[in-house]
């Protein structure tokens, strides 16, 4: 690069990223291919409007590589349509709500501190501002499990638009079924509609359930967690997609049209393609049958992290893990807040995330929790018998927390180790 002081920050982080271990669990390292899509002339491209149907020319490129990530989506997760231009999240998930939603309809979500997301109707969010969300919450939080029942009153009395399963820090499976029939209790037609950001990845490997196959309509994601590509969003959706020249009405039948015209011109303006190919890149890597193996070790090296951490002396909020993150009472078991902890793991390069518990009784900036996952470290090559080690480091770093000699010699350990498992550059 010819701009230097920006290199020597990128260069910064690149070696963060390779000598520290991520242990966020939304977090990954992406393929060289995925890299070089981000870095293409694709970045330059104004691409408005949808593959075939676009408002500026030059597009013969562009198209097709739109198209193919459509495709390589719709044949990862059994979808009817896939929408790739969401820039994350957030934004697809607020595409879903305005493409079915009127003001003041009601949404059944998952609560924050029992696992939700933020635009799962935190008041802050410009959602809970415009719709009405209700939360349902764990029934037992020493299991995690949901309350089903509670979720079917909530249904027959509200009578939601849409119910929503999904979250952002809950270790258990969700019961789709159990969801299915809640939406049964609605006496119009009720939206199901499933945020998979966390284990999209686990879904298109085959490892965890796929919400279609229990008869939701619609799947949002972002494609850089599990799904191991670059930072964006997507949404799948079952129905018929169609082009009508006015807005089709809302029925569950015309979703796919519906969502089409709330991401654009709905919500965003021009696509980022050079986003788009890399997208269409990590399906592609998705689609092969090395990415089962890899979505298998996520989950059979959160399990065994899930345990060494409890033999360290972590309590572990319901229990363990059935998925790729853990979620850890350190107030609990520690007396510490989860902010301390995050600092000291961060002394010697392990880096996670402060969060809060079911019904925190902290506030979010010192919530009593941490949480954690295997996804980065898998594509590492990191495996069952490699989780004792990083519990260990763990544990010490919290009792060493404040003694800077001891952390960075820990950190040295940490670095030392990690020699052996790069950061892959294929
Ligand atoms: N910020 C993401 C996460 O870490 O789970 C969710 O949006």
């Amino acid at each position: 690069m010819i701009d230097i002081e920006v290199e020597k920050l990128i260069e910064g982080e690149r070696q963060r990223q390779r000598e520290g271990l991520e242990l966020i669990p939304s977090e990954n390292y992406v393929s060289r291919d995925v890299l070089e899509a981000l870095g293409s002339e694709l970045t330059n491209k104004y691409s408005e409007g949808y593959p075939g149907k676009r408002y500026y020319g030059g597009q013969e490129w562009t198209d097709k590589i739109e198209q193919l990530a459509i495709d390589r989506a719709k044949k990862l997760f059994k979808a009817d349509h896939a929408n790739v231009q969401p820039h994350s999240g957030a934004p697809a998930n607020e595409a879903v709500y305005s493409a079915w939603l009127e003001p003041g309809d009601t949404v059944l979500a998952m609560d924050l501190s029992h696992g939700g997301h933020l635009t799962h109707g935190n008041p802050m969010t410009r959602s809970a501002k415009l719709y009405n969300f209700v939360p349902y919450k764990q029934k037992d939080i020493t299991t995690g499990e949901i309350d089903y029942e509670h979720i079917k009153e909530l249904a027959r009395e509200h009578q939601p638009k849409l119910i929503l399963a999904g979250f952002s820090g809950y270790p258990r499976d969700l019961d789709y079924v159990k969801f299915a029939e809640a939406a049964a209790e609605v006496d119009g037609e009720c939206l199901l509609m499933a945020d998979m950001a966390h284990i999209a990845g686990l879904i298109a490997a085959g490892v965890k359930d796929n919400p279609f196959d229990y008869g939701f309509h619609v799947i949002t994601t972002t494609t850089h967690k599990t799904l191991r590509g670059p930072r964006g969003g997507m949404i799948l959706s079952r129905g018929t997609v169609s082009t009508p020249l006015k807005a089709p009405e809302k029925t569950l039948e015309n979703i796919p049209t519906l969502i089409d015209r709330a991401v654009f011109p709905g919500m965003q303006g021009g696509p980022h393609m050079h986003v788009i190919a890399a997208k269409a890149v990590a399906f592609g890597e998705a689609l092969k049958p090395e990415f089962r193996q890899y979505a298998e070790q996520i989950l059979k090296n959160a399990s065994a992290l899930a345990d060494a951490m409890k033999d360290e002396g972590f309590s572990l909020v319901t229990g363990g893990t059935s998925n790729h993150l853990i979620l850890a009472d350190v107030q609990a078991s520690f007396g510490l807040d989860g902010k301390v902890v995050e600092e000291a793991l961060d002394a010697i390069g392990l880096t996670l995330n402060k969060n809060s518990i079911p019904d925190d009784p902290n506030p979010p900036f010192r919530p009593s929790g941490i949480r954690l996952g295997t996804p980065a470290l898998t594509t590492r090559g990191l495996r069952e018998e490699h989780m004792p080690l990083i519990a260990r480091w763990m544990r010490r770093a919290i009792e060493v927390r404040g003694d800077e000699g001891m952390l960075d010699s820990l950190r040295t350990e940490v670095h030392k180790f990690l020699m052996d498992y790069p950061v892959p550059t294929n």
